[in-house]
């Protein structure tokens, strides 16, 4: 399995990037956001908890996202391999992560951080906000919260990734396609 972790502040492309990667690469996409928005689409309990947090910028509990990553490991154990994107996103995340890796006798290769000053994920986030009517880009300050939320309890999961030779720092500001290009060439370098 060739697995890989796509990392980034809110808006640094983590989505953007995860559709043309896994066009390439054929990998399994396992977004923790996208997994608590289909939450909130189908009205379940968990999804109505995760809403509350998720339009206030905060995270949501380790164990909830924990546990629907290890769901999905499991339904998928015959995968090509996994982009995790938006997850781990805290210490105990990424740790739950090894340990979820090792049963299934594979790991991480590599982390792919997606590096972007804050005035251009503001900027991009409330354009999305336009269109998407997601209730977390609608503001200023809620993309700024989410932003604190980053730097305070998710920007150290990179230095994690970096202790064991596996982190990968990327520009993420310009073409999207420029961008993929240098994300293909460490990809490339490791498989
Ligand atoms: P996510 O769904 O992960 O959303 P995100 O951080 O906003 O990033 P996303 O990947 O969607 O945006 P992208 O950068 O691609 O998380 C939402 C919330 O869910 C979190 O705040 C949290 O509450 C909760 N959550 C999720 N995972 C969790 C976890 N593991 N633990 C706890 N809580 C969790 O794109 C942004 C915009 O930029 C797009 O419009 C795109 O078109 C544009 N863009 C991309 N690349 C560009 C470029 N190069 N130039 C110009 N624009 C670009």
């Amino acid at each position: 399995m060739f697995n890989i972790v796509l990392f980034g502040p809110p808006g640094a492309g983590k989505g953007t990037q995860s559709s043309n990667i896994i066009a390439k690469y054929g990998l399994t996409h396992l977004s923790t956001g996208d997994l608590l928005r289909a939450e909130i689409q189908a009205g379940t309990e968990l999804g109505l908890k995760a809403k509350e947090l998720m339009d206030a910028g905060i995270l949501v509990p380790d164990e909830v996202v924990i546990g629907m990553i290890a769901n999905k490991l499991e339904a998928n154990q015959h995968a090509t391999g996994f982009i995790f994107d938006g997850f781990p996103r805290t210490i105990p995340q990424a740790e739950a992560l090894d340990a979820l890796l090792e049963k299934y006798n594979t790991s991480i290769a590599c982390m792919i951080s997606l590096q972007v000053e804050q005035n251009e994920l503001i900027k991009r986030l409330i354009a999305r906000g336009m269109t998407s009517g997601r209730p977390d880009d609608q503001n200023e300050d809620l993309i700024k919260k989410r932003v604190e939320e980053y730097l305070n309890k998710t920007a150290p999961v990179a230095d994690y990734y970096n202790k064991q030779g596996k982190l990968y720092n990327i520009n993420g500001i310009g073409a999207i396609e420029k961008i993929f290009e240098d994300i293909c060439k460490v990809l490339d370098s490791l498989q």
